[in-house]
């Protein structure tokens, strides 16, 4: 009952969002449910709707359909796909949407049956990133993830390239089709921003030493797109940061000085928002991004606690975590946007409902409610983590970044070489044990 008034109560939020533009191509969802990670067909297509009128689509209908797995022809069976033919001429729509990321044979096929443009959730948000997308590394990632996904999906249609084959006279193989071609361009337009990358990147590695050296302690704020992460940045550090009631407004890591109650001052950074099924080629091209969580001495996991799918939003995000190696990571849940719920309902029961594995503060980022406390927390938090603690580890040769850190931040009190690594013995600040857990020898 919590959680339909709750929903209701959400739901205000989402009509204020913006119409869609006049012109706005108009979409079919289509959703398969099948997967078990607890998100249902509607909370996944729910979302997958906001997702499109991020990306400027008009929705004008949805279709899910239980399955074991998707089709391996057509994502949808059969009987579903003629319904979606007889839906067209009712809806009017010019594009059809998937819930999943489809196969090349999928995509293919789909159009063939239906002669409609399609769609998948991967390709949306590729195309929502790609709008997004401020800085040059930024702007090369998405560029990186979008060809790497397309590279396989390429068809005789396929015209994106097709400004770089001209003048290609000369260039052109004996026999070589123009997918072939194509095919070529991709993946040496692939070849090229990789090693754009590997230099913006290289010059991101110096910043981050000279940040290491200012010896700030990093608080990195995660959580699910749209959680709330920008307003809370700004609302602590008085900055400016782009908020919107879209998904992921943010894209490029910022960082900002936190002042804290007792005087400590740390850093701040907000990055880029999760998201359920979040796209592979995505998670790949933006490792490095993804990465700068690692230097975190604190994460900060905002939650919407109004968010019908709170606990499923925060269940992704610690995955995502997982993944990157972040799991052990001293966090701090910050349970946000308390401002949005009903007088009737208790957030301390909601909290409970949500079944978090660590401790956490209500706030509200837009009015200012329970930051206090936050900062107090993150002050005490981070005083603990200064403290020093011995530690044995086994650093091997290749993982330079961590033995950099560790002669900039750790008093060493012995070392042998190994033939794989180093043997370390040495007192380090506590915050750094996460990161070392790997290596540890005891
Ligand atoms: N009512 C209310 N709205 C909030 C609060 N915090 C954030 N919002 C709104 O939630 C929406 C998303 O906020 P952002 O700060 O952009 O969220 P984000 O986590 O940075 O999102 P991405 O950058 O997309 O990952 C905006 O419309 C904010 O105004 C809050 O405490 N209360
Ligand atoms: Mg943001």
């Amino acid at each position: 009952m919590k959680r339909a008034r709750l929903a209701e109560s959400t739901r205000r939020t989402v009509t204020n969002e913006f119409a869609p533009p006049p012109n706005a191509e108009r979409a079919l969802l289509v959703a398969v449910q099948w997967q078990r990670d607890g998100w249902d067909a509607a909370a996944s297509l729910a979302e997958l709707a906001q997702l499109a009128r991020s990306a400027g689509l008009e929705v004008v209908g949805a279709v899910t359909q239980h399955l074991p797995h998707p089709h391996p022809r057509h994502y949808v069976g059969p009987g579903k796909l003629a319904e979606i033919v007889a839906l067209r001429q009712e809806l009017g729509f010019t594009v059809v949407l998937a819930d999943d990321e489809l196969s090349p044979a999928q995509l293919r096929h789909l159009e063939e049956k239906l002669q409609l443009k399609i769609l998948d959730r991967t390709a949306l948000i590729l195309d929502i990133f790609a709008r997004r997308a401020q800085t040059r590394e930024g702007r090369l990632q998405v560029e990186l993830a979008q060809l790497e996904y397309r590279l396989p999906r390429l068809t005789r249609m396929w015209t994106h390239l097709s400004r770089q084959t001209q003048g290609g006279v000369g260039l052109r193989g004996p026999g070589e089709t123009q997918l072939e071609i194509d095919r070529r361009r991709a993946r040496e337009r692939i070849a090229l921003i990789r090693r754009q990358l590997d230099e913006v990147r290289r010059h991101r590695e110096r910043y981050r030493q000279r940040r290491r050296q200012r010896r700030l302690p990093v608080v990195s704020l995660v959580g699910y797109t749209n959680a709330g992460k920008s307003t809370l940045l700004n609302a602590l550090t008085n900055a400016s940061v782009v908020v919107e009631d879209r998904l992921f407004a943010t894209l490029d890591p910022t960082t900002r000085r936190l002042l804290l109650p007792d005087g400590q001052v740390a850093l701040l950074t907000d990055t880029v928002g999760f998201i359920h099924k979040l796209p592979t080629s995505l998670v790949a091209a933006f490792r490095a991004t993804l990465e700068e969580i690692l230097e975190a001495h604190l994460l900060l996991h905002v939650v919407d606690l109004t968010h019908p799918r709170a606990a499923e939003q925060a269940a992704t995000v610690r995955r995502v975590l997982r993944e990157l190696g972040a799991s052990q990571y001293p966090t701090l849940t910050v349970l946000n946007k308390i401002d949005l719920l009903d007088p009737g309902i208790d957030p301390e029961q909601l909290t409970r409902d949500l079944d978090l594995p660590e401790h956490a503060v209500l706030v509200s980022a837009m009015t200012g409610q329970g930051l206090e406390t936050l900062r107090q927390r993150i002050a005490t938090m981070l005083r603990d983590l200064a403290t020093i603690v011995e530690v044995r580890v086994h650093i091997p040769y290749r993982d330079m970044r961590v033995l950099s850190l560790l002669e900039e931040r750790a008093t060493i009190s012995e070392r042998r070489y190994g033939s794989e690594g180093i043997l370390i013995e040495a007192r380090v600040p506590r915050f750094l044990v996460p990161r070392l857990e790997p290596y540890m020898v005891r």
